[in-house]
């Protein structure tokens, strides 16, 4: 592999080996071939869906659907049981300002059981707060250095060697994600954290469906060659479970809980608020490729090279379009779509153009003609606003100067943005 970086990261050009579809990675516009997004608003049937009724009976479901067989696989929709045992971990931590408490929820299907934690802090002596609602990728004991958070999962913990991107959680990690959860601003602007591990939910390598929650909602035996859900699909159950404490919680304001995530994990936020309509507004930060970026621009990061890289995340008949997005039925702007009418962001940043900030910003572009059923009638940009300059309309987009990595820029354009869609 040989890389050439041009210009402020903005045109890079590296052959990818890794994959089947052994191809030149895209990172030119000039490159991105000519290509036709399915229509989010005409159904199967060929006919146009013109009002808000006919989107949430017919289209939205019809979406829904196509992505579940060709892209993720289903969230579990399988009956079962949660408890919940809450422990206060601090009553007074950031100087009083906030409570500190970690949740041991107890899962229960015909299948079996499992437990994992949910690390929440919201403010002190408020009351129905909104919640940013996400997972973490090393543990909960890393978005802060407070010595009493648990590292829950000792299974996870010994089963290193297996993990093939080395998102482990163990002691040495304590706090080193704390950039990423930025719990003071946080807490300053009257809004709660819960968060969980994702590992916990399905650890991120290849299990054959073993470990983690799939025994619970997928077990062995199921048929991975049809409707399989991927961890992703597992991961975004992992947010609804979080959901299912916070919507019984007396601090927490059930009708404000945000979807968030970087990365793979913005992926799963917006597969999860798409199938979890309680959750009232969706944040993707740096999701790419299977996330918010268009898979049929194919620029960055391929289908082929997601599913080669990463064959657990998706379902396997996502591998079926490696080399052939053209095929696709479905493409990301109809996942973003799913989230209409709730407020939508979706972040990208300059140097991270595996993760394609065009083919993000267009997707979402997408999107507008379905809030426009819905009444919303927006000045979205024509094109690709400059980077650190939100656009923080119902669907909301900005570009960050800099890396793949979620920032306190980030954080301030949400907690603004969230202000401004989420009042009380
Ligand atoms: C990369 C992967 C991306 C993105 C990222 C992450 O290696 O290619 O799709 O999800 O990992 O999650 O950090």
């Amino acid at each position: 592999m040989k890389s050439i970086v041009i210009s402020l990261g903005l045109i890079i050009a590296f052959t990818f080996s890794g994959c089947n579809n052994e191809r030149e990675t895209i990172y030119d516009e000039a490159n991105v071939p000519e290509y036709t997004l399915p229509a989010t608003l005409v159904n199967s049937t060929g006919d146009t869906v013109s009002n808000y009724v006919e989107w949430n009976q017919t289209r939205r479901p019809e979406i829904l659907e196509m992505f579940e067989k060709e892209v993720y696989g289903p969230v579990s929709e399988l009956e079962y049981q949660v408890g919940f045992a809450v422990t206060i971990l601090s009553d007074s931590l950031l100087n009083g300002k906030a409570v500190m408490k970690e949740i041991e929820a107890v899962v229960t299907t015909a299948n079996g059981r499992d437990t994992f934690m949910i690390l929440y802090v919201h403010p002190a002596g408020m009351k129905k707060v909104p919640v940013f609602t996400g997972l973490n990728f090393s543990g909960n004991h890393t978005i802060d250095s407070f010595p009493g958070i648990t590292i829950h999962s000792e299974w996870v913990r010994n089963s290193e060697s297996k993990h093939i991107t080395g998102n482990v959680a163990n002691p040495e990690s304590r706090g080193t994600s704390k950039s990423r959860w930025p719990l003071e601003l946080l807490i300053n602007h009257g809004y709660g954290v819960a968060t969980a591990y994702y590992g916990e939910f399905d650890p991120d390598y290849d299990d054959g469906f073993e470990n983690g929650f799939h025994p619970l909602f997928a077990p062995p035996g199921t048929d991975r060659t049809k409707h399989s859900p991927g961890s992703i699909s597992i991961w975004a159950k992992g947010m609804s479970l979080i959901a299912d404490y916070l919507v019984g919680d007396t601090i927490s304001d059930p009708t404000r809980l945000i979807a968030l995530g970087h990365s793979r994990l913005g992926k799963t936020a917006l597969w999860c608020g798409a199938n979890d309509t309680r959750f009232a507004a969706v944040i993707s930060n740096n999701s790419g490729c299977g996330g918010a970026a268009l898979s049929k621009r194919e620029f960055g990061e391929t289908v082929g090279s997601i599913n080669n890289m990463f064959p657990h995340w998706f379902n396997d008949r996502f591998n079926h379009y490696n080399g052939k997005e053209k095929k696709l039925p479905v493409d990301q702007h109809m996942l973003l779509a799913l989230m209409a009418p709730r407020p939508v962001y979706v972040a990208s940043a300059t140097e991270d153009q595996w993760a394609d900030p065009m083919g993000e910003f267009l997707a979402l572009s997408e999107t507008v003609p379905v809030y426009g059923i819905f009444g919303y009638d927006q000045d979205f940009p024509e094109t690709l606003p400059p980077a650190d300059k939100p656009y923080d309309g119902i669907t909301a987009y900005h570009l960050r100067s800099g890396p793949h990595d979620i920032t306190a820029f980030d954080w301030h354009m949400f907690i603004r943005w969230c202000n401004k869609w989420l009042v009380d």
